[in-house]
Parts: structure tokens; sequence; C-alpha cells
């Protein structure tokens, strides 16, 4: 919408993880590891070391028992570049490193879904990947992520495929898996989810559901499975076909009636029993705690066939404090939900962003500077039909416990900006808060009650400076220079920047 966030229109598509662990090693944000390291918890602790510290990519060569097996922790949360955190994610979609991430979300709200949706095309296998003569799990190494997790986590951003009965929507979602033995897994969904979506239409025909599981896959493809950038019934593949002005690449998947990813790592194939369950969890997630009795009973999948290329590149999350995988690539594509609804609603909104660091649970909508020319009544009115808006249109309002309202010279992205924001333009008292609304969160800050009835309250702070403080300038460097101040400046001091390097 804006200048400041403007995103170059061409892509480096980068076709698997190996080329895009080397664009990572480009950008110094790739740190190889050649001790050994144990699946139970130092893997896992390696990882979350990295994204509390903001240090590179982890890449663990040397797996304990898993000889030619390789990990990857930190796939595309924050990189350790501090100007540039969202550089893995501009990486992974094929962007420029240094895009801003408000640019990022422009170019995804951009996609026409009428005009500009490529089809993947089915190639012969190119990477190796053969068929294992058994069926075994354990021949996969699977993580202990955290103290106290009930369980291995097979997957964790591999991309889960599935397609509705009819054929007519394929989709590929990030979810957690657990594995149960040798032949079973659990997948966690739930219905407002794409894939708990499609398990619904399969319980209504009442026939087993195939799935296949891709690990190691190319990049663009796990960062838009995790989020919801590509609406229901919109292919993920078709959308990156797209998104890269060209197929996207895939093989056919050897017991079930699927393509996967052509450079997939490792294919996990089979089929849910429509009505079984088992116990799953608990889990570190993404709220940022484990909570002890979130043991649940979830779907499980019997596994039909698994197939590796010779040494696999695996990725993995172990979930937990902001930010990791989760809350970066789940993030982004709940901002564009958002971002879209409010726009399609004629509201003078140019952004929702749900910032990684508050975990699924505080947005930040901006309005742009001259709202009061389009919109007819008061600011707290708008804010009203804003949060009234989000319930209606968008369940994954669900999880959010808190909104900001700020007008556009906020940056939502930068967490100075929000901190100011709150500190100086919310007057205390002028919340709006609703005591009762639809609620769907893994968070303890909800209670047992709340999590179980879905309903609970949400506050919304109304940031739209009132009175005299409307009069006050920003004393930034956006709000205080003529443009021809800050470009001359801008120019000069980033030239400055690259040559004393
Ligand atoms: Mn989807």
């Amino acid at each position: 919408m804006t200048d400041r966030y403007e995103a170059p229109g061409e892509r480096r598509h980068l076709k698997s993880i190996n080329e895009y662990l080397d664009a990572l090693a480009e950008h110094d944000d790739l740190a190889r590891v050649d001790a050994p390291v144990d699946l139970n918890l130092e893997l896992g602790a390696g990882a979350r070391y990295a994204f509390e510290n903001n240090l590179p990519a982890q890449y663990f060569t040397n797996i304990t028992g898993f000889p030619g097996y390789r990990f990857l922790g930190g796939l595309a949360p924050y990189s350790s570049d501090a100007r540039h955190r969202w550089g893995r994610v501009a990486l992974a979609l094929g962007l420029p490193w240094n895009t801003h991430p408000l640019a990022i979300l422009d170019r995804l709200l951009a996609v026409d879904f009428d005009t500009d949706l490529i089809a993947p095309v089915v190639v012969p296998d190119r990477s190796g990947r053969k068929l294992h003569d058994t069926v075994d799990l354990y021949d996969i190494p699977s993580p202990m992520l955290h103290e106290g997790d009930g369980g291995d986590y097979l997957n964790t951003i591999g991309t889960m495929i599935a397609t509705t009965p009819d054929g007519s929507w394929t989709n590929w979602h990030v979810c957690r898996v657990m594995r149960v033995d040798a032949q079973r897994l659990t997948i966690w969904t739930r219905d407002f989810q794409h894939f708990g979506m499609i398990y619904e239409m399969w319980k209504e025909v009442g026939k087993p559901m195939e799935f296949a599981l891709a690990l190691g896959v190319e990049p663009a493809a796990t960062v838009l499975s995790g989020g919801r950038a590509a609406p229901e019934h919109v292919d993920e593949a078709a959308f990156l076909g797209g998104w890269f002005g060209e197929p996207l690449e895939v093989t056919r998947a050897f017991t079930v009636d699927h393509n996967v990813p052509a450079t997939a790592q490792v294919v996990i194939e089979g089929h849910i029993n429509i009505e079984e369950r088992a116990p799953e969890g608990p889990m570190g997630e993404y709220p940022g705690y484990l909570i002890p009795d979130a043991i649940d009973l979830e779907l499980v999948g019997h596994v039909t066939a698994i197939s590796s290329v010779p040494e696999p590149i695996l990725a993995t999350v172990p979930a937990g404090k902001p930010v990791d995988d989760d809350h970066t690539i789940n993030h982004i594509g709940q901002s564009v939900v958002h971002t879209r609804t409010l726009r399609d609603a004629g509201l003078p909104v140019e952004h929702v962003w749900v910032p990684p660091e508050g975990a699924n649970q505080f947005a930040v909508v901006t309005v742009t500077k001259d709202w009061q020319a389009s919109w007819n009544s008061d600011a707290q009115a708008l804010i009203r039909r804003i949060t009234d808006t989000l319930i209606e249109r968008v369940p994954l309002t669900m999880a959010l416990a808190r909104i900001l309202v700020v007008e556009n010279d906020i940056d939502p992205t930068d967490l100075r900006d929000v901190m100011w924001a709150l500190a100086s333009r919310v007057r205390p008292g002028s919340d709006l808060v609703l005591t009762d609304r639809p609620l769907a969160s893994l968070s303890p800050l909800f209670s047992p009650y709340e999590r179980e009835t879905f309903r609970g309250p949400l506050v919304v702070h109304n940031g739209l400076i009132a009175g005299a403080a409307t009069r006050s300038v920003p004393s930034t460097f956006q709000a205080v220079y003529p443009e021809a101040v800050k470009a001359k400046i801008e120019t000069l001091v980033e030239a400055n920047l690259v040559g004393a390097k």
C-alpha cells in the first residue's frame, strides 16, 4: 500500500532444502554442527538455544544413531541479522533478504486467485528417493523435543498433504505429528483448519482418508503451508506455481493417490481411519508453555509406505516462547487473512499484523492517516466495527487476547513502535473490553473452563489519538522531514554503511 513497504516483483525460486541451505550460508546465517547430537532433548535444546539468542540456523550433521541424517533447527524463524529479522522468510519465498515484512505481506495479499494460480507438474523422481522395504517409523529420526512432551515428534514443520473426496482441493499444511509405534502416528488438527475441514468431508462419506507427509521440502512450500495465505479451496502448490511464475514440480506417491514435492527428503504415506483416536501430547507449544494435562485424543494415521533420499535433511521446531518458525510462518499467514478481511469490508485499514513475539494472542491493526475522511463516526465506533468484523468473519480471531488499533505511521512489525504507541497513544480507560466472545486457544492465559467452553474475554486498545493529541506531530524521521531530505539522507547513510563493510 505504501512506498515504504514496496518489494521487487522478481522471485528466486529455491527448489530444495539443499538450495535453501546454500542461500542461508551466502547470507552468513547458517552454522554447521558436526559434533554428535542426540535426538533425546539435545536436538530440541540446540534449536531452541539458537532461536532465543537470534543465532544463525543450526545445521546438525551428526545425529546419534542415524548416520546420514541431518537436521536443520531454524528453517524460518527470525534471522541472525538484526536489521533483517525476516530475511529467512523472505529468502524462502524467493524475495530479497532485506524485504520489509509488510512488503512480504502485501505481495501475498496481491495474489489473485482467479488469474495467478499455476497447477503443479508431475515429474519423475530426481532426488533418488527410495521406498523402504519395511514400514517402520523407528527408521526415521523423531526427536523428543522438550522434557515433559508426551512422545517423539516425527513432524513439526513438514508438509501434510490431503485431498477432498471429490479431488477438487489439495491442501498442504504444517501440523504436529507424534509417533505412536512402528506403523502408527497421531495427527493434531482442529475443524477450523484446512486439514480439519477436509477430514470432516471424509467423515461425511465414511471412507478412510489418505495422507502423505513430506519432510524436508522446498522452503517456500514450508512457509506457505504453515500459514493461511492460501485460503480454503486454493491449493498451496498452485499458489506457489503462480508466485514463482512456473509450475511446482511434484512426484507420485507410492501407495496413496497423492503427489508430493519433488525434492522431499522423506515421505510417509498412509490413511486415517475416520473414527480411530489415540492419546497425544502434551507438547511445549507456540503460546510458549507446556500444559502438563493437555493430553487429548487425536486422529490416528496408519502408515503404508516410507521413502527417503540417501542422506536426508530434515527440519524440526521445538515450539515454545517466541520467536520460532511457528510464530513467523503462522502469523504472517494470519496477518494476510485479517488484513484481507478488513480491507474487503471497506474499512480504512492498511494492515493487520500479528507480531510473532505475541505468540498468536496479539494483533496490531493500522488504519490510514486519513481514516476520518472515509469514516463517519468516531474512533471508538471504528474500533468496535473492526473488532466485530474480525470476530464475525475470521475464525482465527478466536486465538487473540488483545488487539491494538493505531494509525499507520506506526510500523506494527517494529516492537519499539508498538510499545511507543501502547504507552503514548492508548489513554488509560479507553479500552474496548468484551467479556464473552468465541475463543480457541492453547494458551494458559485462559482458564480450563474458558478453553473447554470456547468462550472468553478480548481487549481492544484504542490507539487513535484524540483531541489535542491529533494536533501533535510525531517527532520521527518519517514525520518531520521533507521527502527530499529523507531521500538524500537515506541514500547517503546506507551507501556509507555498505562502503564501511
Ligand atoms: Mn490451505
